[in-house]
């Protein structure tokens, strides 16, 4: 691919990636869609193209450093990488959450958004205007009970892009942090539940309106269509009825 104007999202089968890469489709870039799930990514690819935009599929594994590696040969050049794959696992206190959790999120969060940033970023610093983006999360920036494991996981996430530039300040290449609070996604709860219905449905109880992938997209969008000397370095965005990580107003 020789165009400089691609825009490489992960996690892109659903959720938030799913809507950023039908944004930035929107916006004119070339959008390449990564995921583990193949038949998720290529039926949006689809739906993209369809819409007279450009998508292509390719499935990856975020965590897995050879076939990021081999994926980052694919390009000459890259406009905008947005680490958006990620999430939570559990709600345990630190007593008793599962160790095995805490490092699948870090690996996940952290490892995965390392990754494709470390072999990625020639490809963006050659587009001559790249942008790296990091979906981190309002638990990025502060804790709440039961939320160690993740918290911290996104903690090392805004750390990742917060130290990142710094370093490769007076290179053409910006870093965005976005962290989203309360978004209702069709699976997000869900997997941090193992499935729980009951559960996931809990954590958006009598919330009029949480925030919706689009409106996280949305914000994205406008982040990376910012003139290229225009770095916003942090995004926080929450619904209106979320104060902070552990205040919320619910109509119960
Ligand atoms: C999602 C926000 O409140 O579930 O990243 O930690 S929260």
């Amino acid at each position: 691919m020789a165009s400089s104007r691609i825009a490489v999202v992960t996690g892109a089968s659903s959720g938030i990636g799913a809507a950023t890469a039908r944004k930035l489709a929107e916006a004119g870039y070339r959008v390449v869609l990564t995921a583990r799930r193949e038949d998720r990514i290529e039926a949006l690819a689809k739906e993209i193209n369809e819409a007279g935009h450009e998508a292509t599929a390719y499935p990856l594994d975020v965590t897995d450093r050879a076939a990021v590696d081999e994926f980052a040969t694919a390009f000459k050049a890259v406009a905008v990488l947005v680490n958006n794959a990620g999430g939570a696992l559990g709600a345990d206190p630190v007593a008793t959450g599962d160790p095995a959790d805490w490092r699948t999120m870090y690996e996940t969060n952290v490892i995965g958004t390392l990754n494709l940033t470390q072999a990625l970023l020639p490809k963006l610093e050659a587009s001559g205007d790249g942008t790296v983006v990091v979906v981190s999360s309002t638990a990025g920036h502060a804790t709440y009970e039961g939320g160690a494991g993740y918290v911290a996981a996104k903690h090392g996430a805004h750390v990742l892009a917060e130290t990142l530039r710094l370093e490769i300040v007076g290179k053409p290449v910006r870093v965005i942090e976005i962290a989203p609070g309360m978004v209702k996604t069709e699976e997000f709860a869900l997997t941090r539940f193992g499935g729980d219905e009951e559960k996931a449905a809990k954590v958006y109880q009598g919330v009029a309106e949480p925030l919706t992938a689009d409106d996280v997209a949305d914000t994205i969008a406008w982040t990376v269509t910012r003139p290229s000397h225009v770095n916003i370095d942090l995004l926080v965005v929450r619904p209106r009825a979320q104060a902070s990580n552990t205040k919320v107003y619910r109509e119960l």
